[in-house]
């Protein structure tokens, strides 16, 4: 099974360097669209795309990878809402166990169900734990997720659930605030969280200023994901881009 994606984000980790994903929706993004977002996020450094929804509702995930790999040669990772959303043509699989939650089947349920086809693939599997955050407001992955986030306000429930992921052999943990979430995951909870454990941290939902993603960043994350903001505004992929790249960490994993 290869492992060069999650190989680079782990050595970026180690030299101290940021990453930044751009989230693709395959419903919201058509043709033209994705030429043009695909020419943005090459030109400002961009490090991985992000495909997938909580909701996928059209079925053009294959055509929507393909066509961003014939863009580009920038590494394709598949972040999915649901078993049914794995493209071969994509070059990897966040396989997200929704380790905040207490819904059996988002936990292990489907993974047995579609573990044969997920295999077949050929897609590199990156297992990350997944935790949902309360943003403020139900999104959908905490309305579809059918289990309650982690409260805003509850840093030691994230610390103990990142670190139990991390101790279940998760390569990845991603702390998600939900897409269009009204408030983003708090620099503390990503502080606490990115000095107990030493895989990398992604963080993502509701992340709509470069100045966000920076101090996210220097909290302890080690890749920013953002999908909404960059929907409704395509040029802010430049200034986020040089913003993630950038920042510091204040913080040390152990
Ligand atoms: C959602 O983390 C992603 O799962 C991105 O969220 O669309 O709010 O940037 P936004």
């Amino acid at each position: 099974m290869n492992s060069n994606i999650l190989s680079s984000i782990i050595a970026k980790k180690s030299q101290g360097q940021k990453s930044f994903a751009v989230l693709v929706d395959p419903d919201k993004a058509s043709g033209r669209q994705i030429v043009d977002l695909v020419a943005l996020a090459v030109e400002a450094g961009v490090d991985y795309l992000f495909v997938g929804g909580s909701l996928v509702v059209s079925n053009h995930l294959d055509e929507v990878v393909q066509q961003i790999k014939k863009e580009c040669d920038m590494p394709v990772v598949l972040f999915p809402g649901s078993p049914n959303q794995i493209s071969r043509y994509a070059d990897a699989l966040l396989y997200l166990s929704l380790i905040s939650g207490r819904n059996a089947e988002l936990l292990i349920g489907q993974h047995v169900i579609s573990a044969p086809m997920v295999r077949q693939s050929g897609l590199e599997i990156m297992s990350t734990g997944y935790m949902v955050i309360d943003g403020g407001a139900p999104t959908t992955v905490s309305y579809i997720s059918n289990a309650n986030p982690i409260p805003a306000d509850k840093n030691e429930i994230a610390v103990c659930t990142a670190m139990a992921g991390e101790m279940l052999g998760m390569k990845l943990i991603y702390m998600d605030a939900g897409s269009g979430a009204k408030k983003p995951v708090s620099e503390q909870m990503i502080e606490a969280v990115s000095k107990q454990i030493s895989i990398p941290l992604i963080v993502g939902g509701g992340i709509t200023s470069p100045e966000q993603a920076y101090r996210d960043c220097r909290a302890g994350a080690d890749l920013i994901v953002v999908g909404n903001a960059i929907e409704k505004d395509p040029m802010l992929i430049r200034e986020m881009s040089e913003a993630i790249h950038k920042s510091p960490t204040l913080t040390t994993g152990h």
